[in-house]
């Protein structure tokens, strides 16, 4: 299985993140990636190459212009605002909701972080950028060798995707890479796209940008957000609107769910999948369902990701796996190849 590589990744390094009114090391680090390529190397997985060049038009296929400029231009923004300012990174801390305005971009600095943030646990960085804009097109690229025939491709990047909508990041994402991984399916001529998103937490990103459309089925396994991150998105009376009603559908399970009962959400969601006559599957490959990752509560094993691997590939569709969360970083690398291993040999 190809791979494409975010050489870039870490220049996207946070120190600290916002948690219970206190500043603590952020969990998602450069180390992860590092594991993953690390243990692809090690079992010999197939090729591992740089993504390939882009326009940033593309990026558009997801995400608003303003979005986009803003980002671009964050880090200098705050730079501007104080010389000092390098040194530290950049976290939001004044949010619009209910009934305030988002139409009209403010011209304070910290008013737009919070107009294109939902949380206080994602820092932007000097770097974040730059590392974010390599990943989508890791994504990009494992698009484009899959609609050359390849069976599948591996977008190892970060930072990771699934919870950046077209205009906001949250979660520690920017860029919604599997989000723009599938609309460049579309674009290529695939009438029918399915995304699954595996990850612990619920892909409220991917959801909302698919949501009214039937084009792109969304399915998410994923912490009931009555209790688990992002909390206000993920329920199971969650299934589309408008012309993308029953093209969605959430499989929340309770904190401490298993491989068993986590199995089986998995063959009811490809099972949908099929149904609805997907051409090429997406895959959000998040690794925060292993029992030792720090901020989830699911309990898979390492082994328990090569029946994963096996089962994605038994559905036989072309599909693109993307790296998402996952942050127990010593056992990453062994659980993300685990499931690449499996749906390279089975
Ligand atoms: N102290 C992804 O897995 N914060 N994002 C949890 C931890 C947010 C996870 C609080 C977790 C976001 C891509
Ligand atoms: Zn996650």
């Amino acid at each position: 299985m190809i791979t494409f590589y975010n050489h870039l990744h870490a220049q996207h390094q946070g120190k600290v993140e916002m948690f219970r009114g206190a500043l603590v090391p952020c969990y998602e680090v450069p180390a992860r990636a590092d594991h993953v390529l690390a243990e692809l190397q090690r079992r010999k997985l197939g090729t591992v190459q740089h993504p390939n060049a882009f326009d940033d038009a593309l990026l558009e296929r997801i995400h608003s212009r303003r979005y986009l400029q803003f980002l671009a231009t964050a880090w200098d923004q705050w730079v501007a605002l104080d010389p000092a300012n390098a040194g530290t990174d950049i976290l939001p801390s004044v949010w619009p909701t209910r009934t305030f305005r988002t139409d009209i971009e403010p011209d304070n600095f910290s008013a737009k972080m919070g107009l294109y943030s939902f949380d206080a646990g994602t820092p932007f960085t000097a770097g974040t950028w730059v590392a974010a804009r390599a990943g989508a097109h890791c994504a990009l690229s494992a698009a484009q060798a899959m609609l050359a025939g390849d069976r599948a491709a591996f977008a190892l990047s970060r930072p990771p995707g699934h919870h950046a909508g077209a205009d906001f990041f949250g979660g520690y994402c920017f860029l919604n890479n599997a989000a723009l991984a599938a609309q460049y399916l579309r674009d290529a001529g695939m009438e029918r796209v399915a995304v699954l998103d595996i990850d612990y937490h619920h892909g409220n990103g991917t959801q909302a940008c698919f949501y009214d459309r039937p084009d792109v089925f969304f399915a998410s396994i994923h912490g009931d957000p009555r209790t688990e991150y992002p909390f206000f998105l993920g329920h199971a009376d969650e299934t589309g609107v408008g012309a993308g009603k029953g093209f969605n559908l959430n499989l929340p399970l309770p904190r401490g769910t298993g491989y068993p009962a986590w199995a089986a959400a998995l063959d009811t969601a490809l099972a949908r999948i099929q149904q609805f006559g997907a051409q090429a599957l997406v895959v959000s490959m998040g690794m925060d369902t292993f029992v030792g990752d720090p901020i989830s509560g699911f309990t898979l094993h390492s082994d328990d990701y090569l029946r994963v691997g096996a089962r994605l590939r038994a559905c036989g569709l072309p599909t693109v796996l993307v790296f998402e969360g996952g942050y127990a970083v010593q056992e990453v690398g062994v659980n993300a190849v685990n499931v690449l291993q499996a749906f390279a040999d089975v």
